[in-house]
Order: C-alpha cells, then sequence, then structure tokens
C-alpha cells in the first residue's frame, strides 16, 4: 500500500521533502522538517532567493539564518530552481501565493504553474499537499484531475491533501512547531500520510474529512477576522457619531470573560491573508448561487476606512481654518501593522494617496519601511515614491497634521504630541498620559 510504504518513509524520516515556493510560509516550513533531519529540496523560481538559502541566509524575519546556515552546511536543505527535481521527493508540499486578480476573483496561477510543474516530473509513490489558502474544492476539482490526467491514479500512485498555513508573521508565541495544524485529504489514506508527515514537526494535527473541510476551514479562520474587524470600524464610526471613545467601548467590552472577542477599529485592513481570502470563499459560493453578504459588508466598511481617516484629518484641519490642499502632513507608520515591514496591501497607501489627490504635501515616517511605490492603475494622487524621512524635531512641528497609521512600538509619541499641532491617532498608539501631556490637538478614530 503506498499509504503504509509513505508513512514508513515519514516515521524513519528518511521521506525526502520537497518544497515548492519558500517565502513567509515555505521556508520556515522546509526548515522545521530539515531540523528534524528530514532531507529537503526548496524549490523557488527567484533564483536570488535560492542563493540565499544555499549560502546560509534567510530573507524571512521568522526564520533565522543561523537555521538556515545549520540545514545547509549538514546537507539536509538545499534550494534550487531546478523542478526536474521533483523527482526525487517523496513529499512535495505546494507553498505559492494565492492573490486576487484586479477584478477581486480568485488568481489561481502560481497554484495551476506549480501543479503543472509538478506534472512534469512526477513520479509514483508521491505525497503531494497544498497549503496555499484557496476557494474549497481547489485540491479535489483542480491538482487531482491534473495529476490523475498524467495516468497516476489515487492511492495507488499518489496521495493528496490540503493542509491550510497558519503562520503569523512576528508572532512571538506560536511558531510553527505549536500551531495547530488541520489536515484533509482527497482520500483517506492522503489524511492519514499527510497527518503523520506534519506530526514530525508539529504538536497538534487535527483530521478532517476532506481537502475541501480543510480549505473551508481557513478561510472561515480569516473570513471571521475580516467581519470582525468590519464591525470594530462601523463600531467605531457609531461612537463617534455619538461623542464616545471607541477604545473604551471596546476595552470595557473586553472585560466580558466569556463570549466576546475584542477586535479594534484601524485605517483599514492590510496584509496578504485577512484583505484577500475571504474574496475565495465569496467567490465560490457565488459559482453555487449563493451570496456571502457579509463578506461583502465587510468588504466594503473596510476598504473605505481610509476616506474615512482621511475625512477626520479634513475635518479637523478644518477647524484649524486650513484646507487639505497644500497642508504638510506626516504620515507616521506605512506597514500593515506594527512592528513588521510589510507593505502588502496597507491601508497607508491609500490614506497617503486620498491625500495627494487632494493637494496635501505629503511625507511619512516608518523606521521599517525604506521606500513607499504606488500602483499606478490604482492611484488617484500623483504616485511618486515616497522615501522614509528622519523623525526630526522640525518635521514633526512643520506638519499641518500627523496621521497615526501604524503603531510601531519604536516611535516616541509623547515628543510627537510635544512638538506637533494636530494629531490624528488611528490606532489608540496615544497612552492617556502622552494624551493629558500633549500640546497638540488629537483626533481618534
Ligand atoms: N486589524 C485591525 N483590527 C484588528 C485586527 C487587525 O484593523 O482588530 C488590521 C491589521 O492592522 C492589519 C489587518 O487587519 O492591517 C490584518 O491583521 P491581522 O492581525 O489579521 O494580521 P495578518 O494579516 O498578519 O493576519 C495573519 C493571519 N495569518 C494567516 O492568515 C496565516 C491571520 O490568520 C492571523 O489570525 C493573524 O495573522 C493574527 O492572528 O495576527
Amino acid at each position: 500500500m503506498l499509504k503504509d510504504q509513505l508513512i514508513g518513509l515519514i516515521n524513519d524520516r528518511n521521506a525526502r521533502i520537497g518544497v515548492i515556493g519558500l517565502g513567509y510560509v515555505g521556508l520556515p516550513l522546509i526548515v522545521e522538517f530539515a531540523l528534524k533531519d528530514f532531507d529537503c529540496i526548496g524549490f523557488e523560481v527567484d533564483a536570488k532567493k535560492a542563493d540565499e538559502i544555499n549560502n546560509g541566509g534567510s530573507y524571512i524575519v521568522d526564520v533565522p539564518a543561523e537555521n538556515v546556515q545549520k540545514c545547509v552546511s549538514t546537507g539536509k536543505l538545499a534550494a534550487t530552481t531546478d523542478f526536474s527535481r521533483l523527482n526525487e521527493c517523496d513529499v512535495i508540499i505546494i507553498c505559492v501565493p494565492t492573490p486576487l486578480r484586479k477584478t477581486k476573483d480568485p488568481d489561481m496561477s502560481y497554484i495551476l504553474t506549480a501543479g503543472g510543474e509538478i506534472c512534469n516530473y512526477m513520479r509514483p509513490g508521491q505525497l503531494i499537499i497544498l497549503e496555499s489558502t484557496t476557494y474549497p474544492g481547489t485540491t479535489d476539482e483542480v491538482l487531482q484531475p491534473m495529476f490523475e490526467g498524467k495516468g497516476f491514479e489515487l492511492d495507488r500512485d499518489f496521495l493528496l491533501a490540503f493542509s491550510p498555513e497558519r503562520v503569523d508573521p512576528g508572532n512571538p508565541q506560536f511558531q510553527t512547531h505549536n500551531i495547530p495544524k488541520v489536515v484533509g485529504g482527497v482520500s483517506d489514506d492522503s489524511t492519514a500520510a499527510a497527518s503523520a508527515l506534519y506530526s514530525q514537526i508539529v504538536d497538534t494535527v487535527h483530521e478532517v474529512s476532506s481537502a475541501r473541510v480543510a480549505e473551508a476551514a481557513k478561510l472561515w479562520e480569516n473570513t471571521f477576522r475580516a467581519i470582525n474587524i468590519g464591525m470594530a470600524n462601523e463600531m467605531a464610526k457609531v461612537c463617534n457619531a455619538l461623542g464616545i471613545d471607541t477604545w473604551e467601548v471596546v476595552r470595557a467590552a473586553a472585560t466580558k470573560p466569556f463570549g466576546f472577542m475584542p477586535f479594534f477599529p484601524g485605517p483599514g485592513i492590510g496584509g496578504h491573508c485577512i484583505p484577500l481570502d475571504p474574496h475565495y470563499l465569496s467567490w465560490k459560493a457565488r459559482q453555487h448561487g449563493f451570496d456571502s453578504q457579509f463578506i461583502s459588508l465587510a468588504e466594503q466598511i473596510n476598504s473605505t476606512m481610509p476616506n474615512y481617516v482621511v475625512e477626520l484629518a479634513s475635518t479637523a484641519l478644518n477647524d484649524d481654518k486650513k484646507a487639505v490642499n497644500g497642508s504638510k502632513i506626516l504620515i507616521l507608520g506605512v506597514a500593515y501593522k506594527k512592528d513588521i515591514d510589510d507593505m502588502r496591501e496597507s491601508p497607508a497607501l491609500s490614506i497617503i494617496d486620498l491625500l495627494r489627490a487632494d493637494g496635501a504635501d505629503v511625507v511619512y515616517h516608518d523606521p521599517f519601511v525604506a521606500e513607499v511605490t504606488f500602483d499606478h492603475a490604482y492611484t488617484i494622487g500623483d504616485g511618486e515614491p515616497l522615501y522614509n524621512n528622519d523623525l526630526t524635531d522640525e518635521l514633526i512641528s512643520g506638519a499641518d497634521c500627523v496621521i497615526i497609521c501604524t503603531e510601531h512600538s519604536n516611535v516616541d509619541y509623547d515628543r510627537v504630541c510635544r512638538l506637533a499641532t494636530l494629531v490624528v491617532d488611528t490606532r489608540n498608539a496615544l497612552s492617556n498620559d502622552v494624551r493629558e501631556g500633549a500640546s497638540a490637538r488629537i483626533v481618534r478614530l
């Protein structure tokens, strides 16, 4: 039985593991297997990434270079752009991006390319696992027919499963080994083999009855976040209309020890997961004649938060008898969330673009981000790149308005509020003490 043969190889740590895509998901994953003495081959289309790994380097914040170096020097890890080596692997894990098209439909091109490479080189006796976040049905409707189309028979020649990635970039508490792993195969043998594999590196494996259940679980997780963030953003607008401090309300509600989970308003949602994943679910639901209204409503609220922030700033400047047009505006923090350098889908990009379209002179300070560029297809302002400014006294005091878009920990907000004229805080970055000691007027989301 193929299942028993593969589980034997896995349990003896003789299975050779291939990972396609060495990004924030694939690199931590392959290093975990290599550290457990599996022979691993990383497959990358980017030769620079492959070279950096083979030189013992790491471009992912959660993967220490010394771990890469250790695995490469012991021969347990090698990266390559030669996909023909997929033939050498007993296990192949696909960790490629699943972005959206401009039309907000799923962009399956990366999964299809990876599946095509596997078809070119697969051989009998392989376990193939998809980790990329995608709509329910991808593994059994898209990948399985690709492999069967090459004449390979499920359970006899190959096993196939889905296991969602749950990497949380920059999270010091939860790393690969202590994040429970959901595993669902397109067959029972596939589930069993995939479960045996992940049991080598993860404390808890949660088996489900199919790949679709595993695909849907991931989307449920992240849609849950997008919808609850949307509710927090709407509550912020309600509280502002009622003259109530939003953040005080959330903190009070969060004292409830059961049945509540705090989410917080912000300038919008960024990252490569939360803004995108729900659209994979709604797209698939629409294929089956169902319109998921919560997802659409959350998207509508979250995607217009940058406009709401610009309105707040515009009204505050107006109170100072200033127009946005011609005002100098300093954006504090442009990354999509605190203490990381990732700009993907960052709401700060929209806020800067909207302000520029209204004629503001916008500069930014973000200790993690050296340069901000704009997708000209989607900018209404001039779309020129911006470069990080040192947070000098002149930069702060010279601004007509400072907008805190990301609450990085290594910014002295007390100094900002003593030097600034007007501060719009979209992240509750300012403590009560800072607010009380401030000479600036402070407006909060
Ligand atoms: N955000 C809010 N209010 C909140 C929480 C987040 O406005 O209450 C914003 C953030 O500023 C950010 C966006 O939403 O712009 C997404 O934030 P996130 O905390 O969900 O962080 P991500 O994008 O890094 O999400 C990842 C996800 N991981 C994967 O999908 C693999 C998510 O499943 C995790 O739950 C999340 O990290 C986490 O827990 O931090």
